[in-house]
């Protein structure tokens, strides 16, 4: 029986009458930086997807020059239900569309500019991405947003007081007439060269000063109260410093706002795992592509990540406490591409089988101290399993460090633990732990550190009757809104695919009970696909799908491995092996992302590479240092095809773009096939003005 008022008054136990038990407790008082209303509801969409979409949907770039016509933007079958269906399948609570992208082309009818849809042959140029998104969002429950890119390669002042007039038109286009916004997206990417009205040249502009943020945001506070404004620095939400999906193992909401870098564009340093104590709540989102690229291209098809890739982020991104804005971009037709779609619905049908049964759920909690000591009351340790965010366990303000034991009734299996802050107060908590109890004592299974919004610890499989939640460190007393014990299902692990340097490739299942299927022509393996018997020899590159198929039919997740042709026969011909033989120009053909070859002095360089016989190129590939500072990551390049090492002929020349942010391999397609059998590479400029920076040099032949 619980003892009451009644029965503890009996005992003596309250001494004298005037007392009750029942007596109201005040909460914590708050600490450090405190969330805004905006931001818990940004907070509470946990995740939402990028779209994408613009010229270079057409012209298979990731950033246009600005000089691009109206004209190539002509999508076949643009349908934005299904857009924002695919995204509301796949989990994610709103939509974040490209209204303007750093090329300059409007997706919307904009009355300053005639660089839109508005002479695109798109519906005859009387086609609204921007209201066709928004509208299809509001039909379907789904918030929505649009990213305008500061940067704009288009517009003759681009760097001139009067651009900032004309940005600040455009954006009270899309404030005004397009409904409720839950965010606006300012980029922080400013390239330098373009177009500019036909100017062609450089433009240099100060980050810090040039925009005057501060009157920009208070158009957005004023028309767009509610709106969260995204930058590197805020003012609301920041970028967690990569864009590959993965926030700090600490990830502070908090960030110090006194350091001098702290504006758009300012850079990312401490942005990955935030600031404690800090100046100002400030959290974290991760934003990242399905695909290797912001924008749709084909060569990327059989490159959309895989269901358990997609998890491996939400679970490093939301799971962190952060935000998730996975980017799904729409093809030519204007539509998700089947394969992206498949992947969003697997990974979200999995996360929904996880999620849906609190394993903890009903369980009885005991914790060794609860404020107030009312056990009962609004901060009683059984708040954590009410599945709501906003009541929470909160102990007295001297108790730091303490204990909730879950008794969960029965035995059960799981692999997921789940917690989340109340947040209003503030992140409290700095470190804790979790044990099973097994055959009589307490063993640790799962630690962290910040948790915040929501911290989910994914690990093998522990099975026990009872858990303890440990605060192990906190500067004040925890208030913990949320705790959840989950178990993801069951499913045949993906084949490992690893290949040799001679390109022979080789399929291992966990088990040996299963028979592996593999496709090479980029497609899902069925039961129909190839039976894998003996390493297959790729040596041309291409891409691996396998997959493991249990007895009774039933089928794993898909493995896939991109790769090039192989380099062993392969010869650096120029520059020849200088003083430095440690870093020799073969580490750019070494098949070794992380050894790179760092040409001697700045300024251009050509490499000439023999590739042993003559092949067939169907795609160049370049990949920049990607250690984290891209230093002589090379923007401005040549590809030149030779058949005898004297007569050169151009084959592929451009930008990589966006290599700051996302250093990842650059995959030029070659169409038609061009036979050659010398290569050489010319890197015309770096982005830091670096001497230029090769990881791989690579290609793929028929
Ligand atoms: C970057 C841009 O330069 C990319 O193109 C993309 O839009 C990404 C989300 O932000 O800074």
């Amino acid at each position: 029986m619980k003892p009451n008022l009644r029965s503890l008054l009996l005992c003596g136990l309250l001494p004298f009458v005037g007392v009750s038990a029942r007596a109201a407790v005040a909460p914590p008082a708050p600490y450090g930086p405190l969330p805004t209303e905006r931001q818990l509801q940004w907070h509470a969409l946990e995740a939402y997807a990028f779209v994408h979409f613009t010229v270079n949907t057409f012209t298979d770039r990731e950033w246009g020059l600005g000089d691009e016509s109206p004209a190539v933007f002509n999508p076949s079958a643009f349908d934005a239900d299904q857009i924002v269906r695919t995204a509301k399948e796949g989990g994610l609570r709103g939509v974040i569309l490209t209204a303007k992208h750093h090329d300059g082309f409007c997706l919307w009818p904009s009355q300053y500019t005639e660089h839109s849809v508005k002479n695109s042959p798109w519906k005859n140029g009387r086609g609204d991405v921007v209201r066709e998104m928004a509208d299809a969002c509001r039909r379907a429950g789904l918030a929505f947003g649009v990213y305008l890119s500061p940067w704009d390669r288009n517009h003759r002042d681009y760097g001139r007081p009067e651009y900032l007039t004309y940005y600040r038109n455009q954006l009270r286009e899309l404030l005004t007439n397009y409904g409720p916004l839950f965010t606006v997206w300012f980029d922080g990417a400013n390239g330098g060269d373009g177009y500019y009205g036909g100017a062609n040249e450089k433009r240099s502009i100060n980050n810090r000063t040039y925009y005057d943020w501060p009157n920009t945001w208070s158009m957005v506070r004023e028309l767009q109260p509610l709106a969260s404004m995204f930058s590197d620095a805020g003012p609301d939400f920041r970028w967690v410093g990569n864009e590959s999906g993965i926030a700090g193992e600490t990830c502070w909401a908090t960030l110090d706002m006194t350091k001098p870098m702290r504006y758009p564009g300012g850079g990312s340093e401490g942005l990955n795992a935030g600031e404690r104590p800090g100046t100002q709540w400030l959290p974290a989102e991760c934003d990242v592509s399905i695909r290797p690229g912001w924008f749709y291209h084909a060569s990327e098809d059989t490159a959309v990540k895989s269901p358990a890739q997609l998890l491996d982020i939400y679970y490093k991104s939301v799971g962190r406490g952060a935000d998730l804005n996975l980017n799904l971009p729409p093809d030519r037709r204007g539509v998700i591409h089947e394969n992206d779609v498949r992947s969003l619905r697997e990974f979200r049908r999995r996360l929904d089988q996880t999620f849906a049964t609190n394993l903890a759920a009903g369980a009885r909690v005991i914790a060794s101290n609860t404020r107030g000591g009312d056990v009962q009351g609004e901060f009683a340790p059984a708040r954590v399993l009410d599945g709501k965010r906003d009541t929470y366990w909160a102990t007295d303000d001297a108790v730091t460090a303490p204990e909730l034991v879950v008794e969960l009734g029965a035995v059960k299996t799981f692999n997921v633990v789940d917690l989340r802050e109340y947040l209003p107060l503030g992140q409290r908590v700095e470190a804790f732990a979790v044990d099973a109890w097994r055959e009589g004592e307490w063993v640790t299974f799962a630690q962290g550190t910040s948790i915040g919004n929501r911290r989910l610890v994914r690990g093998v499989c522990v099975t026990t009757d009872k858990v303890r939640l440990r605060i192990t460190a906190a500067p004040v007393a925890p208030a913990i809104a949320e705790f959840g014990l989950y178990a993801e299902p069951e499913s045949l692990a993906a084949p490992t695919i690893a290949r040799n340097r001679v390109g022979h490739i080789t399929l291992v299942a966990d088990s040996a009970a299963v028979t592996m299927r593999y496709t090479t022509e980029g497609s899902e393996p069925t039961a129909q696909s190839s039976a894998y018997t003996e390493p297959l020899r790729l040596t041309r590159g291409g891409v691996v799908r396998a997959r493991s198929f249990a007895a009774d039919g039933t089928a794993g997740a898909t493995a896939t491995l991109q790769f090039g042709a192989t380099k062993s026969r392969w010869r650096v011909l120029s520059p020849t092996a200088d003083a430095r033989p440690k870093e020799g120009p073969r580490l750019m053909i070494d098949d070794s992302p992380a050894s790179v070859w760092h040409a001697p002095t700045a300024g251009p360089c050509e490499v000439t590479i023999d590739l042993g016989e003559a092949l067939a190129l169907t795609t160049l590939r370049y990949l920049p240092p990607s250690d984290g500072a891209p230093r002589g990551a090379v923007d401005r390049y040549e590809f030149l095809a030779s058949a005898d090492n004297k007569t050169w002929t151009s084959v592929a020349a451009g930008e990589f773009a966006n290599l700051r942010a996302n250093p990842i391999e650059q995959v030029i397609p070659v169409d038609p096939p061009t036979l050659m059998r010398y290569l050489r590479f010319v890197a015309k400029h770096t982005l830091d003005d670096a001497p230029a920076a090769i990881a791989e040099i690579g290609l793929t032949a028929k």
